[in-house]
This record gives C-alpha cells, sequence and structure tokens, in this order.
C-alpha cells in the first residue's frame, strides 16, 4: 500500500482518484486550493451536478469507508514552504499532479486569464519539482498532461508516446537523436503543457526524479463507482462553455433539448477516454514506475479518437436532437486526422471502455436529473481566441 499525495484532489479528475485509490487500501491525502470552485464564481456558473463541500464530501467518505482523507487547502503556485513541510512529513511514495487551470478557453478569455493560467500552471509545477529535490524523497511524480501538447495539425504518422527519432546529416554520416515530440499547443493552457514538459524533461536529468507525464486525451463522463456511493460524493459535471467538454456537453445538451454546439465545420478529430479508464490507468502508471535515473516515462492516456461531427451525429441519431454548426470561437485547423499510439497502456492491460451508445444513458440521466440547475444562458462559448474569431460569431444570429 503507498502514501499517495493528490495535488488537485477536489478537482473532476482528481477527486474520483483520492476515492478509488483510498477504497483500494491507499493513504491518501489532498492538496486543493478549490481556486476551481472560485472560477465558477468568477463566472457566474455552477457544476451540473450539485457538488458538495470537500469537508462534506471527506467527513461522507469516512462515514462510508472508515478511510480517513486528509485535505490541505493549499496555493501550491506560491506556498513552497508549507508544501515542503508536508512533503517531508507525509514521506509520499507517489505524488498526482492535477493542480492547474486547466479549460483552454478560459486561458483565452481576456488577459487577466491568459496570465493567471501561466503563473498558476508553471509556478505549481515548478515548485512541486523543486520540494521533491529539496525534500531528498525518493518520490514518483505522475502529472497530468495532454494530447494537445502534440498539436492537431495533420501529422501524416501515429503520435508516438512522447518520444520522437530523427535523423539529420548527410546520407554517409547521418545521425540519429531522440528528442521530445515537438510542441505545438493550441492555447495558452495547452502551452503551459508543454512547458511542464521541459520542467520534466530537465528534472529527470539534472535530479534523477522518477517521472510519468501522462497524455492525456478529452475525459467523458463523470460517474465512478465510488462517486456514485452516495449524494455527497458526487463528481463535478461542467457544461458551460468555458469548462464543459464536447462530448458531455452534447450528451447534457441532448438531455436538455439543446441543439448540439458543433464548432466550425466539426471535422476537428480528438483523442477521448473515459473517466473509469483514467483511474486505471493510474493504476497502472503508479505500479510501473520509471526507475530512478531513466528519462521521462511518457503514455498517451486515450482509448480512441472521434471528429467533433461524427460524435454530434451519432447523438443526434439516438435523441433526434438538432445539430448546430457555429461559427469556430477557436483559431484551429478546420480539419485534421489524428493517428494516436496508445500501446503502452493496451500492453500494461488496459480494457478500454468506448464511445457507445450504451454507456450514454448513465451520462443523459446524470444530466436530465439536474437539467434545473443549467442555466442556459452560459451553454454557448463565449472566449474568443483572437479578434477575428469574435468578429465572425457576432456576424452571427442564433
Ligand atoms: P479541475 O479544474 O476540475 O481540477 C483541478 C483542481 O486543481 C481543482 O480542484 C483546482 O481547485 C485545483 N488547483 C488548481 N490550481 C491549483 C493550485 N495552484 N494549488 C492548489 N490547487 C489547485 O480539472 P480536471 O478536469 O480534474 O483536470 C485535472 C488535470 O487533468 C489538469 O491538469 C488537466 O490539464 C488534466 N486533463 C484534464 C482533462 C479533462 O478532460 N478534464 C483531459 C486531459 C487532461
Ligand atoms: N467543441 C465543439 N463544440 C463544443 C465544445 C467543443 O465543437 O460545444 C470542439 C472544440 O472546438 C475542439 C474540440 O471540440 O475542437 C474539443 O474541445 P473540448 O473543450 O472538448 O476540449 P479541449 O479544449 O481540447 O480541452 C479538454 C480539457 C483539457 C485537456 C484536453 C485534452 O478541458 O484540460 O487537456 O481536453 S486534449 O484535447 O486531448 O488536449
Amino acid at each position: 500500500m503507498k502514501n499517495i499525495l493528490i495535488l488537485g484532489g477536489d478537482g473532476f479528475c482528481g477527486w474520483p482518484t483520492a476515492l478509488h485509490f483510498s477504497n483500494l487500501g491507499h493513504n491518501v491525502s489532498i492538496i486543493d486550493n478549490l481556486s476551481r470552485r472560485k472560477i465558477d464564481v468568477e463566472l457566474g456558473v455552477e457544476s451540473l451536478t450539485p457538488i458538495s463541500s470537500i469537508e462534506t464530501r471527506l467527513e461522507t467518505w469516512e462515514r462510508i469507508s472508515g478511510k480517513q482523507i486528509p485535505f490541505y487547502y493549499l496555493d501550491l503556485s506560491i506556498e513552497y514552504d508549507r508544501l515542503l513541510t508536508i512533503i517531508k512529513k507525509n514521506k509520499f511514495d507517489v505524488i498526482i499532479h492535477f493542480a492547474e487551470q486547466r479549460a483552454a478557453p478560459y486561458s483565452m478569455k481576456n488577459s487577466h486569464s491568459k496570465r493567471y493560467t501561466v503563473s498558476n500552471n508553471i509556478n505549481a509545477t515548478h515548485n512541486i519539482l523543486c520540494a521533491i529535490v529539496e525534500s531528498g524523497l525518493d518520490i514518483h511524480l505522475i502529472h497530468l498532461g495532454s494530447m494537445g501538447v502534440y498539436g492537431y495539425g495533420t501529422a501524416n504518422m501515429e503520435i508516438p508516446e512522447g518520444y520522437l527519432d530523427v535523423c539529420f546529416g548527410e546520407a554517409s554520416s547521418t545521425v540519429t537523436k531522440e528528442i521530445l515530440y515537438p510542441p505545438s499547443p493550441g492555447s495558452i493552457y495547452h502551452m503551459t503543457k508543454t512547458q511542464d514538459a521541459q520542467m520534466f524533461a530537465y528534472y529527470s536529468q539534472n535530479d534523477n526524479l522518477r517521472i510519468t507525464d501522462l497524455h492525456q486525451g478529452i475525459v467523458w463522463g463523470t460517474i465512478t463507482a465510488e462517486t456514485k456511493l452516495h449524494e455527497n460524493l458526487i463528481n463535478r459535471f461542467d457544461y458551460d462553455g468555458d469548462y464543459g467538454t464536447v462530448l458531455n456537453r452534447f450528451l447534457m445538451q441532448s438531455a436538455i433539448g439543446h441543439p448540439l454546439t458543433v464548432h466550425g465545420t466539426g471535422l476537428q478529430t480528438r483523442a477521448f477516454i473515459h473517466i473509469t479508464d483514467t483511474l486505471k490507468c493510474f493504476e497502472i502508471a503508479i505500479n510501473n514506475p520509471p526507475r530512478k535515473g531513466d528519462k521521462v516515462k511518457i503514455f498517451n492516456q486515450m482509448t480512441e479518437t472521434f471528429r467533433v461531427r461524427d460524435l454530434a451525429n451519432i447523438i443526434s441519431e439516438q435523441t433526434e436532437s438538432e445539430v448546430l454548426y457555429m461559427p469556430n470561437p477557436r483559431k484551429e485547423d478546420s480539419e485534421n486526422d489524428l493517428y494516436v499510439s496508445n500501446k503502452c497502456f493496451l500492453d500494461l492491460g488496459l480494457n478500454p471502455t468506448l464511445i457507445s451508445t450504451e454507456v450514454f444513458p448513465e451520462i443523459t440521466e446524470i444530466a436530465s436529473k439536474y437539467s434545473s440547475r443549467c442555466n442556459k444562458k452560459y451553454i454557448l462559448a463565449k472566449s474568443y481566441w483572437s479578434d477575428i474569431e469574435r468578429q465572425n460569431a457576432n456576424n452571427e444570429t442564433y
């Protein structure tokens, strides 16, 4: 059994992860500064599901399972000394790092949100790396990265798991070198993930830290075995134009009779993973750490790819929802292919839950149950990548 610290353990991925590992018998602790809840207040929107306070969540879990999860209210981007003290005192084996501002649209909203995203994400990641080194402990750091670090241009090849062999020089004397797959971020948020990757490469080389970076696709679903044990353990469900992600948004939109909001052509291809597979991937990553001195271990944490338009059509056929093609608020390729290797997780035993109409009812049920909590004015995405996208949107009426 391991001593696991979950950074960002009050969030959409972090909360079910904390419950899952606590349930498996590990000693779990959480750090979170509740910034995600504060951003909801700032935006005037709430999770579709009525999430309990972190105190109620943890009291309920202790009552049901008999297990305690200590919680530290701490801002990782500024409270370095407290972080170091907590790490030294608890001697964690594993730290799972979810604690970043994770919405691409929010990161593009205005100069405040751009600057916040950069300083929050990069300082948090760097403080964690620095604290692990200063603690002198042999901790395995697992970070939640993003498929978006690779960019979404058509690559005409299968995207490898993090590294690429490149050959250069004359035919007679070519040199082959392994490099990190060239980053190509499509938002300020994704840019911070590419910076994280550089910091991981540096700290693993300079300080021999053991680091796993999980390049995760879009997580869909919301319920896990543990979150459904009690109403107070319910996970968050973001549906708004900034934080809601595409498949969960479409399912929720169909449940409340709103047209499915396809951006642009809908020919953008993206990578997806179900939330229960996310948990399985963490188990695999924890059980297969890199050795000290190894390079950063990079897994592509996704199970399948879909075009946005195809997802909308599948849901529309099932529910007779209207599909609404809208001007794209984002600057992104109107069409791209995406072939991704996820061999590492498959070889280590991941058996994916794939997108299918059989899995949808679980999500639409939740969306229908809490539909009265939806404020329709927050559904359309209104964070624009530049004035061009803002102008295009203003020329349309809905
Ligand atoms: P989330 O916003 O729901 O959770 C992040 C948590 O971190 C929040 O509870 C927030 O309060 C906390 N946090 C943020 N900054 C902090 C700081 N400085 N100090 C302490 N706590 C802080 O996001 P999520 O959807 O759970 O995503 C978790 C991670 O997984 C993110 O890094 C994200 O980039 C990555 N990811 C998410 C998805 C997805 O579809 N949700 C897909 C790929 C990767
Ligand atoms: N899209 C629509 N309609 C919508 C919402 C989105 O067509 O109503 C389109 C977007 O324009 C984009 C695609 O769907 O082309 C995906 O958007 P998204 O909001 O579902 O996902 P994204 O912004 O890429 O970000 C999410 C998470 C982020 C994570 C990333 C994984 O918020 O934390 O890193 O997925 S990945 O996309 O693989 O980089």
